[in-house]
């Protein structure tokens, strides 16, 4: 009986222990949210939306649509998407909707600077102004009709806990 005892009270520190492990390195996210850099990243793929459902999705839930401003950013989601989806399309924030070429990222209303667009791409027809990154070509960059439904990745700042982000 005391062994039995021991034994529960060993699972069961055993199981704290592994849900305090997992929040210790989530703590900054909400779960299922991805934690990178100041960064938590939501990757929506089980709802499907129009470029602007997605928009207003991520606004929703107090975050913004992915607006993928650096090199380093872009390599980490690509990463991200091709261990864990194939062939899927995905909307993130950008737009050339307001002038045809000229992309912008919708929330920060930003010029985008840093492209990855995939070989032939942005087809800058009339008609494609969102942005996808596409699963054919590893998540590089394509210009798409916004009514497609597709999934979507929220973006929202990190919970700094006191941490010093060094670098
Ligand atoms: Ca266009
Ligand atoms: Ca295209």
């Amino acid at each position: 009986m005391i062994k039995y005892n021991c034994l529960g009270l060993f699972i069961s520190g055993l199981l704290i222990g592994l849900t305090l492990g997992q929040s210790d390195t989530s703590n900054a996210c909400p779960p299922y949210w991805v934690h990178h850099g100041l960064n938590c990243y939501g990757v929506i793929t089980h709802l499907l939306a129009d470029w602007m459902e997605a928009v207003t999705f991520c606004r929703d839930i107090n975050a913004e649509i992915v607006e993928i401003e650096t090199k380093e950013e872009n390599l980490f989601l690509k990463n991200f998407l091709v261990r864990n989806h194939t062939n899927v399309d995905i909307w993130i924030g950008g737009t050339d909707a307001f002038e045809e070429g000229h992309w912008l990222w919708i929330n920060s209303q930003r010029p985008v600077t840093f492209t990855d667009w995939a070989p032939l791409e942005p087809y800058q027809g009339k008609g494609f102004e969102c942005m996808t990154l596409t699963g054919r070509q590893g998540f590089r960059w394509n210009d798409d009709d916004c009514s497609h439904k597709l999934g979507f990745i929220c973006r929202k700042e990190a919970i700094n806990e006191g941490t010093i982000i060094i670098g």
